[in-house]
């Protein structure tokens, strides 16, 4: 039979065959296999299994991966941990306050949306706690100057959340971020009947949710709501591959005299003149930085999942598909901040 993995718990995970969920192990050898990753499978799978009683069932096979959103496991850096695979979207979820808002996290997860075949949406939540909007405004402005689509919500307050189902309906969409920003009350908000743990209000304590679970929404779509990670550290990332990910200093860079310039000492870059000149935000350039130095050169060869690897994260492939998600998004949306950004790629952002 075939089914999708719906969780996974230590050595077991939950298949949904579609009728019903069987609580399934995973066969030895697939156990075994050297794949570089901590757990052979993940949520999000495709699996062939067998049923065995009522309601069990053994894992043979996992099915290639269409998309998946990896870190390196804290544990041991040269292992894998796949959060979650097989969905379309990454909803990187952040708070105006509490925690506060740090654009550097956000562009992590941006690169492993990317890298991962994921298309990343930035959720800016919690817009009630801000006093001002200007606490938010040039967050979101920048994000959306780089042709992501941001949602400005509050779960509180309801703001935002017609649009959030919009992105969200007939897709699926994992949310992740800092623990604590509301991605669990998020979901909640968009579909009640879930009763999603989340923290207490006021409750200082973290990560309330503790493990990956993929939901179905009435509306349409799925959902997979993950547990706050406090260190995103970018797996199989290298650091002449950042720059891709900050479209205007890939741009600039055409024009730095070394060819592998990464922009950080090297003579008659491109990119640190255009900070010079204001061309380039010092914040952009910086959280740019800020990673390149956090990449250690060191590739472990490993046969990881993704059968054909070209074929997921090519790199002339990113770009194309994302604006092609920007623009459904854009459809689907329709609003006035949409129209603003387009005119901004005309001068040349994207
Ligand atoms: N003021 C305000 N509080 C919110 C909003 N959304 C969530 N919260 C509160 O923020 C706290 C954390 O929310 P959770 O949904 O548990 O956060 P989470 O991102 O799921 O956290 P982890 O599961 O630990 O990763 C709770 O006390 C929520 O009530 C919002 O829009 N405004
Ligand atoms: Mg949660
Ligand atoms: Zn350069």
């Amino acid at each position: 039979m075939e089914g999708t993995v719906t969780r996974v718990r230590s050595v077991l995970c939950e298949v949904d065959s579609g009728d019903r969920t069987y609580t399934c192990k995973a066969r030895g050898r697939l156990v075994e296999s050297d794949t570089g990753e901590s757990k052979p499978v993940a949520v999000g799978d495709r699996v062939v299994f067998t049923p065995t009683e009522e309601g069990e069932g053994v894992v043979e096979k996992v099915l290639p991966r269409r998309t998946k959103l990896s870190r390196k496991s804290p544990r041991d850096r040269r292992t894998e941990h796949v959060i979650v695979t097989n969905v379309d979207q990454l909803l990187i979820v952040a708070s105006v306050r509490e925690p506060p808002l740090t654009p550097g996290i956000i562009d992590r997860y941006v690169i492993a949306g990317e890298a991962g075949g994921l298309s990343p949406v930035v959720c800016i939540n919690k817009i009630d706690l801000a006093q001002d909007p200007s606490e938010y405004a040039d967050v979101a402005r920048m994000y959306r100057e780089i042709d992501y689509t941001v949602l400005l919500t509050s779960a509180r307050t309801e703001a935002g959340l017609d649009s959030l189902k919009e992105v969200m309906r007939d897709r699926s969409t994992v949310l992740a971020g800092h623990s604590g920003t509301g991605k669990s009350t998020l979901i909640n908000a968009i579909q009640p009947g879930l009763r999603l743990r989340t923290a207490p209000v006021g409750w200082k304590g973290r990560h309330t949710t503790s493990s990956v679970s993929l939901l179905k929404l009435d509306f349409g779509g799925y959902v997979v709501d993950t547990p706050g990670i406090r260190e995103f550290t970018l797996w199989e990332i290298e650091k002449r591959d950042v720059g891709q990910f900050f479209p205007l200093i890939w741009e600039l860079s055409d024009d730095c005299r070394m060819p592998d310039c990464l922009h950080t000492h090297e003579p008659g870059c491109a990119v640190k003149r255009a900070i010079e000149t204001g061309e380039l935000l010092q914040a952009r350039y910086d959280s740019y930085v800020r990673i390149v130095e956090t990449i250690e050169e060191e590739r472990v060869p490993r046969d990881t999942d993704v059968e054909v690897p070209e074929e997921q994260i090519a790199r002339q492939k990113r770009k194309p598909s994302r604006r092609k998600h920007k623009q459904d998004m854009r459809r689907i949306l329709g609003r006035e901040q949409e129209a603003e950004e387009e005119e901004e790629e005309d001068e040349g952002y994207s």
